[in-house]
């Protein structure tokens, strides 16, 4: 006997990607049901070279099933996550409804993966916000060798963190600007078309965006309470990608070359750096891939043991749908979840 699960928000940019992970990755499954609101019940989607009709979300039994991926926004995993895990099975929820529950692990299995056997408490595991994902995985190796203080972070943000609707909003108004008909702003604040707003999510009384709030806290729970942390969060006209200009400061030295070598050797990272011949990675390249990219690794020479870096990764992968992957594997390493065949392993 495998694993069987249920993906609820089948229909959206990451429910598209968990399934396609889930093939990808060959997670042992002895039965895969797409879920989805009622408006898509009828609609298709892919699962390797199967194609899975959508179930409602309303009346789909869910004691039909050990694992549900759950991607289909806050108030629908606040409302279904405790009903399904009542029902017997585990949640792991993308959405940020149970990232700051404190009997809910957020995991990212890089850094912390020991967490996801916190599940027992509600059954659910929360997956973090995606540019708190490939951040703390940046960081992991660096702290656990010298010690993080303080993080300074502006993040390069693509249209596909707002979901399908954000990447036609991007399209159309690229479209418009050509033939004097550019639809207003819908789902961003401002024009996105050769814009960048320094807006994600809603402002809070302190200033700061709940996006800029989001890695302050997530990165927290996940790596240490003991680093600060302080981003500027922006969007830019980009479909898929996240990009992160990222500044350390470190509890002692570290040189930008003991930092590569570090980074080269630490799980989940490509490391892409060599000025001389102008290679470092941009979000168009990173599509597709497993991999958090780091390049442009160097002292910061304006503090005392200061580094900066570049680092990219895809959003709807190691931000949403693969980081959601990589967790159920890590219940399937610990027994948890059942396998037919060896479990695959996470990176
Ligand atoms: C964005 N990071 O790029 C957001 C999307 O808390 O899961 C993910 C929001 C979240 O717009």
């Amino acid at each position: 006997m495998a694993t069987r699960i249920a993906v609820v928000g089948a229909t959206g940019n990451v429910g598209r990607e968990l399934l396609n992970i889930l093939d990808e990755r060959l997670f042992p499954a002895d039965e895969v049901f797409a879920v989805a609101s009622r408006r898509s019940i009828g609609k298709e989607v892919s699962y390797g070279d199967k194609t899975l009709k959508c179930h409602d979300l309303e009346s789909f039994d869910f004691k039909r099933v050990d694992l549900v991926l759950m991607s289909a926004g806050g108030t629908i995993s606040k409302l279904w996550a405790p009903k399904i895990a009542a029902a017997g099975a585990i949640v792991i929820d993308n959405s940020s409804a149970w990232r700051m529950d404190k009997d809910v692990p957020l995991v990212v299995p890089e850094v912390n993966a020991d967490a996801v056997m916190g599940y027992a408490k509600k059954n659910i595991i929360a997956n973090p916000n995606c540019s708190t994902a490939q951040l703390v995985v940046a960081l992991k190796p660096i702290h656990d060798a010298v010690g993080i203080t303080r993080v300074v972070v502006a993040t390069y943000q693509s249209v596909s963190g707002a979901g399908k609707d954000g990447m036609d909003e991007l399209w159309n108004q690229t479209k418009g600007i050509f033939v004097n008909d550019e639809p207003t702003p819908q789902v961003f604040q401002k024009d996105i078309a050769f814009n960048v707003i320094p807006q994600i999510d809603v402002f809070m009384d302190d200033g700061f965006t709940k996006e800029e709030w989001k890695m302050r806290e997530e990165t927290k729970k996940i790596l240490d309470p003991a680093i600060e942390l302080v981003a500027t969060c922006v969007r830019v006209p980009v479909f898929v990608g996240h990009s992160e200009a990222v500044h350390i400061e470190m509890a002692g030295p570290m040189s930008a070359a003991e930092a590569k070598r570090l980074l080269r050797e630490s799980p989940g990272i490509m490391l892409v750096d060599d000025p001389k011949e102008e290679l470092y990675i941009t979000p168009k390249e990173c599509v597709g891939d497993w991999a958090t990219f780091i390049s442009r690794v160097r002292k910061d020479p304006t503090v005392e043991n200061g580094l900066a870096f570049w680092c990219v990764s895809d959003n709807l992968r190691k931000g949403a749908a693969l980081n959601a992957v990589q967790i159920a594997e890590e219940l399937l390493n610990r027994g948890v979840l059942k396998a037919e065949k060896q479990a695959v392993t996470t990176g």
